[in-house]
């Protein structure tokens, strides 16, 4: 006989859990109980919109779900961001609720919800668990959704009666998502209507990536000297060194690649959604049947014929499509002086224009394409510092970029927190500004008490600047609700326990990161920047003058 807390931390260490992130709540006393015994590490987050950030972002790159624990109604609903964005960015998450006993189900008891419609809407299922002999059958039903087809998020509510339970059942075994490979007709296809392209375009991204699948299509990219580019915050998919790679449509596209994207006649798109962001607001791509010949790969079969038709669509595991693609015979490319120009144009925009001010963001990107190892992590919120974040960064390995798809404030630091969790010997950067760092600041405690090195690159404009840029080009001048008095945000890290240090000087950089990695804490390094500067390409004056 186990409680239904011990039942549930079972199905967890059987499918691999080794890190849960948590806000306690009495409301599932018996699962923490149950943590008490298990080898699953529990970190203990300051605010739940943290923990379930922390969770997606343990998802998004370690490809197994991230586990969530939360209390009922307030925990829960501050915890939805971290939801939504697992959806959005199609992260494997599964977010565990405490209930009010079953007896007060329906009566609005304390803190009551009705967790399956408040996140029918936002996650890929929530249902709510009714008895404690039934948990290792629900788990794996949430392992399994979580993780199949297009991954996603997962709630389960759990009444606390029902956790404290006792029950005689057996345990479920792993959860591992059946491989779908591609039928060899489909792969025949593509190749005929590859053959038959002249400005061929592989675009990349999310459903289920790994590591093996980025060496695999790379492979196929560089023998078919195809341009390869990535989804926004997909930029780790595939190696930016490679002479395949040439840019990320993501927000604040760069115009070249979104005119190599809108004059391509083939499009090849390996997982992604194809959603607003990578295709500028469905124009370089237009629904339903683009002028482009479109190749859709994606794991879930619903999602292939979603918004456009493709001209060939394939339902297989990413994984299983790469390593087939790899193996076709290598086509003579008619398009390879398209691509070299490609790849020249994107290494052009590693390039920046001087910022105005005495610390200038693109000096500083440059110095650390340098100075960070393959394998550092990068994470970031929302804000325009964001676009220097990913235009001077280059990544060579995947998993390397934790950041939301869903355009999130607040994500970075618990996703670095996760990062630093999952890698403990990765330098963890969280690229942030003054107003995404304070709406998850409070784990810089959660970093200091669990001692992770992370570091923060704190970019402070005095503002919302992002929401500024768009106000002053649609209302010019008119500046309302964008304005930010902060704190001293040195100071506030010391408080915390945390090492910081203002960089007042682009030259100065180099030092204090030095001594932030050396630190051996968590470091907060604020960049005060010109807000003139409001984005790599854009002045605030330039913008009010219309
Ligand atoms: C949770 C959430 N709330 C609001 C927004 C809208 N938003 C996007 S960027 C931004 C400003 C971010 O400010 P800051 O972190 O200072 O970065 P900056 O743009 O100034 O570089 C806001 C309010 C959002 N994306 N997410
Ligand atoms: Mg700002």
């Amino acid at each position: 006989m186990r409680t239904g807390g011990r039942i549930l931390v079972d199905q967890l260490e059987l499918n691999g859990v080794d890190l849960a992130f948590c806000l306690p709540g009495e409301s599932y006393l018996p699962v923490l109980d149950a943590l008490y015994d298990s080898p699953i590490r529990l970190v203990t987050c300051r605010h739940e919109q943290g923990a379930a950030n922390a969770s997606e972002a343990y998802g998004k790159l370690t490809g197994r779900p991230g586990i969530c624990l939360v209390t009922r109604g307030p925990g829960a609903t501050q915890a939805a961001v971290g939801v939504h964005t697992a959806k959005q960015d199609s992260s494997p998450m599964i977010l565990l609720v405490g209930q009010v006993p079953r007896a007060f189900r329906g009566r609005e008891a304390w803190q009551e919800l009705d967790y399956a419609q408040v996140f029918g809407g936002i996650a890929k299922a929530a249902w709510e668990v009714d008895s404690a002999e039934r948990i290792p059958e629900h788990m794996a039903e949430a392992f399994s959704i979580a993780l199949g087809g297009r991954p996603g998020p997962v709630v389960l509510a759990l009444p606390e009666d029902m956790l404290a339970e006792q029950a005689d059942v057996a345990d479920r075994s792993r959860v591992e998502v059946e491989h779908v490979a591609p039928r060899a007709d489909d792969l025949e296809r593509l190749r005929e209507l590859l053959a038959g392209s002249e400005r061929p375009l592989v675009l990349v991204g999310e459903g289920g990536w790994t590591a093996e699948t980025s060496r695999d299509v790379q492979a196929f990219c560089e023998a078919n000297a195809l341009p390869v580019a990535c989804a926004f915050r997909c930029q780790d998919f595939v190696d930016n060194r490679s002479p395949s790679y040439v840019g990320v449509l993501g927000v604040a596209m760069d115009e070249a690649i979104a005119a190599r994207l809108r004059n391509a006649d083939f499009v090849l798109a390996i997982g992604g959604r194809l959603g607003e962001v990578p295709t500028r607001r469905y124009t370089l791509l237009e629904p339903p049947d683009p002028r482009q010949t479109l190749v859709r790969v994606h794991p879930d079969a619903s999602e292939l014929g979603r918004v456009y038709e493709p001209d060939l669509a394939v339902a297989a595991t990413l994984s299983d499509f790469a390593a087939a693609s790899r193996g076709l015979d290598p086509l003579e490319p008619r398009w390879r002086e398209w691509t070299t120009a490609g790849r020249a144009e994107y290494e052009g925009t590693l390039l920046h224009e001087p910022m105005e001010g005495a610390v200038d963001l693109g000096e500083i990107m440059a110095f650390l394409r340098q100075r960070l190892p393959g394998d550092a992590i990068q994470t970031c919120g929302a804000g325009n510092f964001t676009v220097w974040a990913h235009r001077f960064a280059q990544f060579t390995q995947f998993g390397t970029q934790a950041c939301p798809r869903s355009g999130s404030m607040g994500y970075g630091l618990p996703a670095a927190v996760a990062a630093q969790l999952i890698h403990p010997d990765s330098v963890v950067v969280c690229f942030t500004g003054d107003g995404d760092f304070v709406m998850s600041s409070p784990e810089l405690a959660t970093a200091v008490q669990y001692e992770l090195p992370i570091v923060v690159l704190l970019v402070n404009n005095g503002m919302y600047g992002t929401i500024r840029m768009h106000q002053e080009r649609q209302f010019p001048g008119r500046v309302v609700g964008t304005d930010l008095e902060n704190p001293d945000f040195p100071a506030l890290a010391r408080a915390y326990g945390a090492h910081g240090e203002r960089v007042e000087r682009t030259e100065d950089f180099e030092g204090a990161f030095e001594r932030a990695l050396g630190s051996g804490k968590p470091a907060v390094l604020e960049l005060p920047v010109d807000p003139e500067r409001i984005s790599p390409r854009v002045k605030l004056s330039e913008l009010r003058a219309g």
